[in-house]
């Protein structure tokens, strides 16, 4: 039965890894799976076709047969339960994997999306200045946490998880900031995920959109 995901027919970012699209690619290419990329402008999101399958009008959602998905963490978590992976066999260590997807999603994201709120979709607000440093501060917070947990491991709890998958997806984001290289291990970590051939194939698909055309 094909897969076919939404992604954003025109990025902000160009296509360079941001859109949470990326991470359910990088989640197929784990798996070795196939799939079908339909591509959906801003306005096409909050139409009635796309509201169907999303109700809050975004990407990315995920079709396969009859089933419909929205939610990154339920279609990486769908695709690790149906089809492999991402989840180790031992039934301990795969419920400590999916507490870490539960963390990535619900624990560390949060302020880091507070971060783009402040700079970028409220940035011109007149307390933007005296914000900043304190979304800035919950984040240097919980990823003093996540390092001092994480230590010199490559992963999160033994072998590359969905929970890595996502806690990458998570912290990647911030890169531009600059206050990720504020933890070397977790810089060092995010690179590790980073280079695995999966992730390499997803971020060169979702790039492959995004890129000029050659003139001509
Ligand atoms: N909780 C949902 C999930 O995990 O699936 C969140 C989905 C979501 O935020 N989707 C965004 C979206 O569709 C795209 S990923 N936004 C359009 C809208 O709401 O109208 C967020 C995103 C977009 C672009 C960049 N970028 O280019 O830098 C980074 C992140």
């Amino acid at each position: 039965m094909g897969i076919t995901i939404t992604a954003f027919e025109k990025s902000p970012d160009g296509g360079k890894g941001l859109a949470r699209d990326t991470r359910v690619r990088w989640a197929l290419e784990e798996a070795g799976l196939p799939y079908e990329v339909r591509l959906v402008s801003f306005s096409a999101m909050k139409e009635p076709a796309h509201l169907a399958i999303h109700p809050f009008g975004q990407i990315p959602t995920y079709e396969e047969g009859a089933l419909a998905l929205f939610e990154t963490g339920a279609i990486v978590f769908h695709i690790t339960e149906n089809h492999g992976g991402l989840l180790p066999q031992d039934a301990d260590a795969r419920s400590r994997a999916i507490m870490w997807m539960f963390a990535a999603l619900n624990s560390v994201e949060p302020p880091i999306l507070d971060l783009f709120t402040a700079r970028v979709l409220e940035g011109d607000k007149p307390w933007t200045a005296e914000r900043l440093p304190l979304v800035q501060g919950r984040i240097r917070a919980r990823l003093e946490q996540l390092s001092t947990r994480l230590g010199n491991a490559d992963w999160l709890d033994g072998a590359f998880s969905a929970g890595d998958l996502l806690m990458v997806s998570v912290l990647l984001r911030l890169r531009m900031s600059g206050i990720l290289n504020e933890y070397a291990n977790l810089a060092a970590y995010v690179a590790r995920g980073e280079a695995r051939p999966a992730y390499q194939r997803a971020f060169a698909a979702q790039l492959a959109v995004n890129a000029p055309q050659p003139a001509g």
